[in-house]
Order: structure tokens, then C-alpha cells, then sequence
């Protein structure tokens, strides 16, 4: 997009971020060296740290730079060009920029880049589209669901009426189910997306769901963004009315939501207002008051990096070394639920080996190794404990590493998991011996696959 001639007209920056952001650095490192160890510690924490997380990426250091500027001081509710503050010149012309991006990169006809997390993103399209009491279709937590599609424990699952599809047994979306569930419950709302959720959902078919009970279909991409932008995982942006993202989870951007529509972001909601029309109202001033200028600032930034071809490399990386971990595991006896994925994560039934997802988690991440425990189908035990764990491919594929590389990785985590001893469904006995040799082991992967942040010169 061409910027466009902001209205203090051709003016000459006297001041440069970079400068600014040098300065902060210097000042943060004299002035609180407390803090400053911590922000450190935590640099080489994540260079040092093997993570197998699903629900994370690396931001690149120009997104957190754009994250830290003087945006953070500019206050201006609205949307670019009908501001309720003045000053928002620049603020602006960014998040035009952003919601260009997001539209480019996702081939949506709309976006909204203000949601401060999917969540709100969410939160904003329920309560946009639907009124309290109307019925929710969605997978149930225990499944792979979302607290925001509805769970117990959520705004969602209090204000509105909600029914639940399941798996079947192989774990793979019943679609007849949600067929069958949708003639008899008449749901306003369906809702595809999932947390925990290794294979491909059928858009199109949901979409046929949806249509056939006149019903509005909301996908939720948080955990395959990434996936979806590089062409890596099938897009529901056309199937669905609305689409919703985080941009941290597999994009490299900042904490934050999106909001995105295809071809129906012009067809009318409920009250006639066009959806697009509608998503914004619901944004601003329904649900959230002042944007987050930086976090928008910081979202521009990773999609101009999502629409390089190296991000387009690593996606592809990522599904072939989920694919490749899952095999890895399930070669050493690890159950792989569904038996594989599609996507970047692989969810284990650890406990069917005796293990808790709290033990296995709490296990690794004492040599080094971070995955989170996850309730699985059918879990019985509550969801600090859990009978599973999920591992995530979007940062091993950033390091650079590559399927062959998984067989490492499932190396590692078989040598904790099986040397673990469980002591209840809490705590264990890892000998010392153990927990060194695996620490030192990761330590050497680390070494070889430096994290985007190894030459943290960037922090000046
Ligand atoms: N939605 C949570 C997860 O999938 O881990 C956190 O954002």
C-alpha cells in the first residue's frame, strides 16, 4: 500500500526510532540492572531452552522493536480517519498498513487488526452476531476446543445456549455429528477451530453444515495461522463468514487478535449491517475501548515477514517436522493421538503410559525441554494434571531444524519420559544423573539450532 501524506504534510522525521530504542536499551542496562537481568536472562533463556511448544513462535527483533516504540504514547479510539483523540497522524497510516497486510496475506476482503488477543476477537464476533440465549455449535473443550467457543467456565458458555461436537473414535471431527446436531439444535452460530487439534477440518463441508440450518460459520485459526497465510494448511477465509487469529501463536507477531472476512464480508448480519460493518462496531466501541498502537505497530511488521517466501519455507517445515516427530514418537512407543497430524502439533496420551501431563511437563522442562500438559478425549483427571501433552513444531521449524532433526527431539523427550518416576499425579523422582546428562544433551541441540536471538545485538 502507498502511505498515504499523513495531514502534517511532507514532514522530515527530526528523530528516529532506532535512536530512541538504542537509547531505552542503554538507559534500561545503567539505570535498573535488576530488570535488565531478567529481560536478559530471559534472551538466553529462550536461546537455551529446546521448546516443543504448539502454542508459540519467535518474534523477530524488528517486530519487537516496532512492539517498543513512541506508539506506545499515542491514545485514539476509532479507526483510522474517525478518531475520537487527536494526534493519531502516523497511528494511522500504520494501521492502515496493518490491516493491508493482514488482508494481502490471508486473502480476506476484511480485517480488523485491533483485538487485543483472539480471545477478544472471539468474544467480539459472539456478541456481534448473536443475542444472549442464541445457540453455539462447537467442539467441546475436552476435544480440543476453546475456552471462548463456549466452555463451562467462560463468558460464552454463561450467555448463550451451547451444544458440543465430539470425535470419533479415531479423534477426527465428527461432521455428521455436526450435521446431525445442527438440524436438531438450530444453532445461530457454528464455530470450527480448535486448541488442541492435530488433523484438517472439512471448511467446506462446515460451511454446508452452517448454510443448511441458516446459520453463520466462525473459523478460528489461532493455533494454524502461520499454516493458512503460507498456503501450508487449507484456508477457510472464503468458507467461513468470519475468520478469527492470534498472531503470536504461529505468526511471530505480537500478543493480539485478528478479525478477517472473505467474499461474505459485505453479506448483512443480523440486524441487516453488513458484516464487515458489523465486525468493526463489535471491535470498537462494543467490546474494547483504545487499540494498542505498538501491538499494531509490531502486527504490520510480522505480516510483511509472513508474506516473505522464508516465512512460506519455515511453515512448510513446521507440518513436515510435526509429521516426522509424530512418527518419531509413536516408533518409541509413545501413543500419537489420531496417529499423526496434519498441522504442527502432536498431542501424546501420556498417561496411557502411566505418566500425567503434569508430570511429563513439569519433567521436561527441569532438562530444558518445554511442551504442556493438555486434556485429551475422555480425560478424567482435571485440567492442572491432565492426561496428555501437546508439542509444537513453529519454533524447532525457526531454529532450523528439519525432519531428520525430530529424531533428536523424540530422542529427548523418550529419554525424560521414560527415565521419569511418577509420584501421583503431581510430582516424580527424575535422577540427577538423568536430568544432567538430557540437560547437557539439549544444551548441545540448542548450540546447534541458534534461535533468531543468539546475537542479541539487536537490544543494543
Ligand atoms: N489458547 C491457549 C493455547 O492454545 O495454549 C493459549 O493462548
Amino acid at each position: 500500500m502507498a502511505l498515504t501524506r499523513n495531514s502534517a504534510g511532507n514532514h522530515r522525521p527530526t528523530a528516529h526510532h532506532a535512536d530512541l530504542l538504542a537509547r531505552g536499551s542503554e538507559d534500561l542496562r545503567n539505570e535498573d540492572p535488576a530488570l535488565c537481568f531478567l529481560l536478559d536472562r530471559e534472551v538466553s533463556y529462550q536461546n537455551d531452552t529446546l521448546q516443543l511448544v504448539a502454542h508459540a513462535s519467535l518474534a523477530a527483533p524488528s517486530v519487537l522493536s516496532a512492539a517498543g516504540s513512541a506508539l506506545a504514547n499515542t491514545t485514539a479510539e476509532g479507526y483510522p480517519g474517525a478518531r475520537y483523540h487527536p494526534g493519531a497522524t502516523q497511528f494511522d497510516d500504520v494501521e492502515r498498513l496493518a490491516v493491508e497486510r493482514a488482508k494481502r496475506v490471508f486473502g480476506a476482503r476484511y480485517a480488523n487488526v485491533q483485538p487485543h488477543s483472539c480471545s477478544s476477537a472471539n468474544l467480539t464476533v459472539l456478541f456481534a452476531l448473536l443475542s444472549p440465549g442464541d445457540t453455539i455449535l462447537s467442539l467441546d473443550l475436552d476435544s480440543g476446543g476453546h475456552l471462548t467457543h463456549g466452555a463451562r467456565a467462560s463468558v460464552t458458555g454463561r450467555y448463550f445456549n451451547v451444544v458440543h461436537y465430539g470425535l470419533d473414535h479415531e479423534g477426527y471431527i465428527d461432521e455428521d455429528q455436526v450435521a446431525r446436531l445442527a438440524r436438531e439444535h438450530r444453532p445461530r452460530l457454528v464455530i470450527v477451530g480448535a486448541s488442541a487439534y492435530p488433523r484438517t477440518p472439512d471448511y467446506a463441508r462446515f460451511r454446508e453444515i452452517s448454510a443448511s440450518v441458516g446459520a453463520y460459520l466462525l473459523a478460528d485459526i489461532s493455533h494454524i495461522a502461520g499454516l493458512v497465510a503460507a498456503g501450508v494448511h487449507p484456508s477457510p477465509i472464503d468458507w467461513a463468514h468470519i475468520t478469527t487469529a492470534s498472531t503470536y501463536k504461529q505468526l511471530g507477531g505480537p500478543r493480539g487478535g485478528l478479525i478477517l472476512s472473505g467474499e461474505d464480508y459485505e453479506r448483512p448480519g443480523p440486524d441487516g449491517m453488513p458484516l464487515a460493518k458489523l465486525m468493526q462496531r463489535g471491535v470498537f466501541p462494543q467490546s474494547q475501548g483504545t487499540p494498542n498502537p505498538v501491538g499494531i505497530a509490531a502486527k504490520a511488521r510480522a505480516l510483511a515477514l509472513v508474506a516473505q517466501p522464508e516465512f512460506t519455507e519455515t511453515a512448510r517445515n513446521i507440518a513436515a517436522n510435526a509429521a516426522a516427530l509424530a512418527v518419531a514418537l509413536d516408533k518409541r512407543g509413545w501413543p500419537v493421538l489420531t496417529g499423526g497430524t496434519d498441522n504442527h502439533m502432536v498431542l501424546l496420551d501420556t498417561y496411557r503410559r502411566g505418566i500425567t501431563g503434569a508430570v511429563a511437563e513439569s519433567a521436561l522442562e527441569s532438562c530444558g525441554i518445554l511442551a504442556n500438559k493438555n486434556r485429551i478425549p475422555g480425560d478424567r483427571k482435571p485440567a492442572l494434571v491432565t492426561s496428555g501433552l501437546r508439542l509444537g513444531t513453529n519454533i524447532a521449524a525457526q531454529r532450523g531444524m528439519r525432519e531428520g532433526d525430530m529424531e533428536v527431539c523424540a530422542d529427548l523427550l523418550d529419554r525424560v519420559l521414560g527415565a521419569v518416576e511418577p509420584v501421583g499425579d503431581r510430582t516424580y523422582v527424575l535422577a540427577p544423573q538423568d536430568r544432567a546428562e538430557i540437560r547437557e544433551r539439549v544444551a548441545e541441540v540448542c548450540r546447534r539450532f541458534p534461535t533468531l536471538y543468539q546475537d542479541a545485538s539487536f537490544l543494543v
